[in-house]
């Protein structure tokens, strides 16, 4: 692409100045003794853990990349050179139920971040030696830091220490305390939970779990913990809250059309008058939920898999001692959910 195309900065980016890279966040390693080493653990077996000799010796990236930063600066053409993460992880076999894979810094904070297993065929991170011809500067990230090209650059850990594979997401640093956005594409801008945010925003409302009347199309909440989060009259369109802890969560009249709720927490969460049209609920814990007036038309409280009768009992909904469903809001349902959702067992509140 030519080097002055508009369509190579992401919306809103802008180009710093050449032969400038602003160093951001943390500015240097924790001292540690020992020689620096980069293991793979978790759910890989054998673990492995290599030297920067052994990286050096396994070389098989040398290109340039095109850096952007959430914070709106954008760089062309840095010269990586390094190891593909698919090289190293081709060293050991990943577990069939190895679904993250998280990168910890060694750092005062323990810096890390995430990303899916499956973004590392596309998005083809490196585990970078050397920036622009020489040993990455330690402000860099250097002796040794992950690029992940395609991303904003937060999902690019410095001082890379240890690769470990998950079979649940674990939130990165700045995605858990900053409210940054978990999957991070530039040319989708997602920068912040929700696009409607600063940063500051971000990280006062997750702070307060106040996000009453807000305008939150498409919202982040992925693994958060989201607790007695008041989210009243809020237009959560189409928001991602898989895997969240909204256990006593507040939605009254809010716009929650194609939100998606599956393995959540919401006991004792309220639902009142909501709009959960088209709204996916599989194997959300929703003991006590209230969903006195909601619209559910099109809901989904099982997942495909599910209503064919494959589901672990683990990993299907679960309601009160009270059915929580009129028969006016069944009716908005498929026969097929109707069916699976009579058959859920009614359970008394203290239950676990
Ligand atoms: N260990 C660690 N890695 C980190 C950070 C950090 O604070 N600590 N900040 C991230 C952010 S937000 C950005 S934009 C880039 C900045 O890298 P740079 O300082 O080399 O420009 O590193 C990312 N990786
Ligand atoms: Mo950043």
């Amino acid at each position: 692409m030519a080097p002055d195309s508009p369509s190579r900065l992401p919306p809103r980016q802008q180009l710093v100045g050449l032969g400038k890279w602003p160093v951001v966040g943390e500015n240097a390693s924790a001292s540690r003794p020992g020689p620096w080493t980069v293991s793979l653990a978790g759910l890989v077996a054998p673990a492995r853990q290599f030297t920067l000799d052994e990286l050096s010796a396994r070389v098989d990236f040398d290109d340039v990349l095109d850096i952007h930063c959430v914070t709106r600066w954008s760089k062309y053409d840095v010269r990586f050179r390094g190891v593909r993460l698919r090289s190293l992880l081709a060293e050991t076999t990943v577990d069939p139920t190895a679904r993250f894979i998280s990168f910890v810094a060694r750092s005062d904070r323990r810096h890390s971040t995430s990303l899916p297993l499956g973004d590392i065929e596309s998005l083809e991170p490196v585990v970078a030696l050397e920036a622009d011809g020489a040993p990455l500067d330690t402000q860099h990230g250097g002796p040794v830091r992950l690029i992940v090209p395609g991303r904003y650059f937060y999902k690019s850990v410095k001082w890379l220490e240890t690769i470990e594979l998950l079979a649940e997401d674990r939130l990165g640093y700045w995605e858990a305390n900053a409210g940054y956005h978990n999957h991070a594409d530039p040319w989708l801008e997602e920068r912040f939970v929700s696009p409607s945010f600063s940063k500051r925003e971000a990280q006062e409302r997750l702070a307060s779990r106040d996000f009453r009347d807000c305008e939150l199309l498409g919202f982040d909440g992925r693994q958060r913990d989201l607790r007695e989060m008041k989210a009243d009259h809020s237009r959560l369109r189409d928001a991602d809250f898989r895997g969240a802890n909204l256990r006593g969560a507040s939605f009254a009249q809010a716009n929650l059309s194609g939100a998606r709720f599956a393995t959540c927490d919401l006991r004792q969460a309220v639902f009142r008058e909501a709009d959960c049209e088209g709204a996916d609920f599989s194997a959300a814990d929703l003991r006590g939920a209230d969903f006195t007036g909601a619209s559910l038309f099109g809901a989904s409280f099982f997942s495909d898999e599910e209503s064919r009768g494959a589901n672990e009992p683990s990993r299907t909904i679960r309601l009160g001692p009270d059915f929580p469903f009129s028969d006016h809001q069944l009716a908005m349902l498929t026969d097929q959910q109707v069916l699976r959702l009579n058959q859920v067992p009614l359970e008394s509140l203290d239950a676990d």
